[in-house]
């Protein structure tokens, strides 16, 4: 401890410049993080250098989004000096949970795609896995959401300029990265074509890399984030023919590459400095990859059994039409050598269903920004559709191909005509790939059987399944420190390693000291969760109330809409004295809406509404409060999920790919209402169906529900409760002075086909609701179930996603020594 202290104070004179005496939050925060950095980096340098001496195969994820949320107690904890850092800072006057206040948020990502990109670099550290992480180091992350009166408001989230003592920035270390310009032809020695991309504008990509400890390991990985950097220094022309403002400028345009995160979810963002995004985060890594490489071999077909490339989605795909211009343009492969390499080093995750959520660029962008790329493209589809006329002819493929082969190649090939001729990344990328694979059983299923049906038939292997995982480092260990004390003196710390330990929980289930034990854990964390909403809302919670939680982006397919129903109709029963054996609970509701999303700020605003007139109103609300919870981001759902007894997973069944959210609370001991949708289906499974709240139509139903045709008028005049808080929504009885204000709330429900069911669930889910209402009065047995749901999520583990990629798609191993945690 002595020696952490020592360090802390050192970093606050020499590397902060500052008085240590002058005891600021800020400054020790910093130190302590700089402090803690050291103690990182002769690890990381220690492990990659290994990587180097065994010749390990690497494992690159290539993700345009991570949500690492803040480092230092994570890092306390995996380096396990959390209890010295503790005291040290104690003794230096200081708080540990104060000073890791300090520390913002690293909100590089959207969502669960960028979340899940964190756990699986945590379990990759963990398990020993030679991996990166890639990505942008965006100067402004996802907005900071403000609610002002009842609206969503962005401000711009300025993460890094209070400086991030956790980045190592790689001035020294630049790559070029080329935009526009033009193809050159030429014949080489053996008379065939060749092509030279002489492009035409340049900037500079600058590495930051932020370091990704294991737990208990010593093995620290990397996540690279790149930054753009103008190269208008470089050419000093630019500033000695006197136009020194015109160079400011050009070097100011040149820096916006890495600017802003795109702040979209779920729907494409079309702009072309989006894509510049992408190909400047892409040839960036594809170059620090092969240099890499190139290090231990001269041999480009070699390159598969040294390196797995997975891509986050297809907002890496540029990357295949990338790798294929080097092998052919500088390295001088032959197509078919260069295809192959290409094909057995890059896999594919699909994150989503929505058809609207297919990424398509433009032919005509792709021709000006990248015109070799959009040649190779070209040739990689003239191929493509040739072997499919081949495999289609083939007697394998069936006589329905054949029949039909004009249509299957209009479906299948890489580009579409229509409503403008653009590229079809995910076809880009599924033929570009070995392995292309889904989330949860449901979701790759759906892939198989409806949005790559065609590409199923034609590489029946290529598609699998990769349920999503959490990392219980984070989202038990460090969240929930009550709770995880608890089970660690049952049953020690093993689980934080391997999840499956948390079976042992079981037996205890059944002890009522026990359940008691963990009931009190529970009742501690909706205590700070409690202070913390008095200290930033201003408001006080009953904690007595049962805590009903949702939070989770704001997409009308998530249905916040559903819940707000429930919400407005145990209103109306309170009101209307038709609900004696109302249970009390207090609804939480959290989330971000993308700025361009109409519908999903109007449900923000009718959520903040609803609250307003339900917590203003003293007939009902000692039982029923509504809490918006403003700037749902990382760091706030480790205070708010171990406080959760009650967890929302409510999307239309089918349109939800996973989940993580839904992992998150069932391991903090929450009970699940939900519908049978995504990795909650498994997790039902896991657990035991009759422990979680399961509601609501069937994805196979909703189709044939659609087929037949889908009324919703029907539930609105055949339900008297739904018509009336329906009716509420649209009039002004949320809104008053304001008429109308939801009626496109309502309008889109009833007059707009109501695409999410979310009528044709609404009478099953208040069933359901009322069914937890019931059990929570139960306490013995509601924590009964707590205990049992938690004990049942081993499964859920991003490590036991993370080693399935590794056997069954990338075809790595854990570094000797490793395999069973501790490092050397
Ligand atoms: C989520 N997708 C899925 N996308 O919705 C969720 N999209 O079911 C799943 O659990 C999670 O991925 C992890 O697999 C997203 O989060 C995005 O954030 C996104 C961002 C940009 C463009 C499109």
């Amino acid at each position: 401890m002595e020696g952490l202290k020592k360090d802390v104070i050192r970093h606050v004179v020499s590397s902060l410049g500052s008085d240590y005496a002058s005891k600021s939050a800020y400054n020790y925060y910093n130190a302590l993080a700089l402090a803690v950095r050291d103690r990182l980096i002769d690890n990381w340098i220690k492990t990659q250098r290994s990587y180097y001496d065994e010749k390990a195969k690497r494992v690159y994820y290539l993700s345009l989004e991570y949500l690492p949320g803040k480092s230092l107690m994570n890092n306390l904890h995996c380096l396990g000096i959390y209890e010295t850092a503790r005291k040290a800072m104690s003794d230096l006057g200081f708080s540990l949970e104060d000073l890791a206040e300090q520390e913002w948020d690293a909100g590089l990502g959207n969502g669960g795609l960028g979340r899940l990109a964190s756990c699986f670099l945590d379990s990759m550290a963990t398990l020993g896995i030679p991996g990166y992480g890639y990505g942008i180091r965006y100067d402004y992350g996802i907005f900071h959401q403000v609610i002002e009166d009842g609206k969503q408001v962005e401000q711009a989230d300025n993460w890094m300029r209070v400086g991030n003592p956790w980045a190592y920035e790689r001035g020294q270390h630049l790559f070029p990265v080329r935009f526009f310009g033009e193809v050159k032809n030429w014949t080489d020695e053996y008379g065939r074509l060749r092509h030279t991309w002489t492009a035409g504008d340049t900037v500079l990509a600058m590495p930051c890399d932020m370091l990704v400890p294991g737990w208990d390991n010593h093995h620290v990985i990397n996540m690279r984030l790149w930054s753009a950097r103008s190269d208008v220094e470089f050419d000093l022309d630019f500033f000695n023919t006197g136009n020194y403002l015109g160079a400011v400028e050009e070097k100011i345009f040149d820096e916006k590459i890495s600017k802003v995160l795109y702040p979209s979810d779920q729907i494409e963002e079309g702009r072309e400095l989006r894509l510049k995004q992408q190909y400047f985060f892409v040839t960036a890594t594809i170059q620090d990859i092969l240099r890499r490489f190139r290090k231990k071999h001269q041999d480009m077909t070699e390159l598969p059994q040294s390196v797995a490339i997975q891509l986050n989605d297809t907002h890496p795909a540029i990357a295949i039409a990338e790798l294929m211009r080097i092998l052919l343009d500088e390295d001088l492969l032959d197509w078919e050598v260069a295809w192959d390499i290409c094909v057995s080093t890059f896999a594919y995750t699909n994150h989503t269903i929505l058809p609207e959520a297919l990424e398509t660029w433009p032919v005509s962008l792709l021709e000006r920004m990248l015109p070799r790329h959009m040649q190779i493209i070209y040739e990689i589809n003239a191929r493509f559709l040739r072997e499919v006329e081949r495999v289609a002819r083939s007697e394998d493929c069936g006589q329905l191909c054949h029949r039909d082969l004009d249509h299957l190649k209009q479906r299948v090939s890489l580009i579409q005509e229509r409503p403008i001729k653009s590229v079809r990344m995910a076809h880009l990328a599924i033929i570009g790939s070995h392995s292309v694979n889904g989330v949860a059983a449901l979701h790759t299923e759906l892939l198989k059987a409806r949005v790559f049906d065609d590409f199923q038939r034609l590489y029946p292997q290529k598609i699998n399944n990769k349920t999503n995982g959490v990392t219980p480092r984070r989202w038990l260990w460090s969240a929930n420190q009550p709770l995880s004390r608890l089970i660690a003196s049952h049953i020690g710390t093993g689980f934080v390693r391997n999840l499956d330990e948390l079976t042992q929980l079981e037996p205890l289930a059944a002890d009522p000291a026990f359940r008691e034990a963990w009931r009190a854990a529970k009742l501690e964390n909706k205590q700070r969760l409690q202070a913390y909403i008095k200290r930033k809302l201003m408001r006080e919670l009953h904690t007595e109330h049962l805590f009903d939680v949702h939070i989770k982006r704001i997409h009308e397919y998530k249905r916040q809409v559903l819940n707000l129903l429930h919400v407005v109709t145990a209103y109306n029963r309170l009101r209307h004295g038709q609900a004696a054996d109302f249970t009390p609970r207090t609804v939480f509701f959290g989330g971000k809406a993308a700025p361009s999303y109409f519908m999903a700020k109007r449900i923000i605003h009718a959520i903040n509404a609803v609250a307003a007139t339900v917590n203003a109103d003293s007939r009902v609300n000692d039982k029923l409060q509504v809490v918006y919870l403003p700037n749902y981001c990382v760091s706030q759902a480790e205070r708010v999920i171990p406080a959760t007894e009650l967890s929302e997973q409510i999307s239309t069944a089918g349109m939800e790919a996973s989940g993580t959210g839904n992992m998150k609370f069932a391991l903090n001991g929450a009970l699940t209402i939900g519908t049978w949708d995504g990795a909650t289906i498994e997790m039902a499974q896991a657990i035991g169906p009759e422990l979680l709240f399961i509601f609501g139509m069937r994805e196979d139903e909703l189709v044939s529900l659609r087929q037949h045709g889908y009324n919703p008028m029907l539930y609105y005049h055949g339900d008297e409760e739904l018509r009336e808080a329906l009716d509420m929504l649209r009039s002004d009885a949320f809104s008053p002075g304001q008429h109308g204000l939801f009626a496109p709330l309502v309008d889109n429900l009833l007059h707009g086909g109501d695409r999410f069911f979310v009528l044709a669930d609404y009478r099953q889910y208040l069933g359901a609701q009322q069914d937890v209402g019931r059990l929570y009065l139960d306490q013995e047995e509601w924590t009964r179930r707590s205990i049992l749901n938690a004990a049942r999520m081993g499964f859920f583990s991003s490590d036991r996603a993370i080693s399935q990629y590794a056997r069954e798609i990338w075809d790595v191993a854990p570094m000797a020594g490793l395999q069973n945690g501790k490092g050397a």
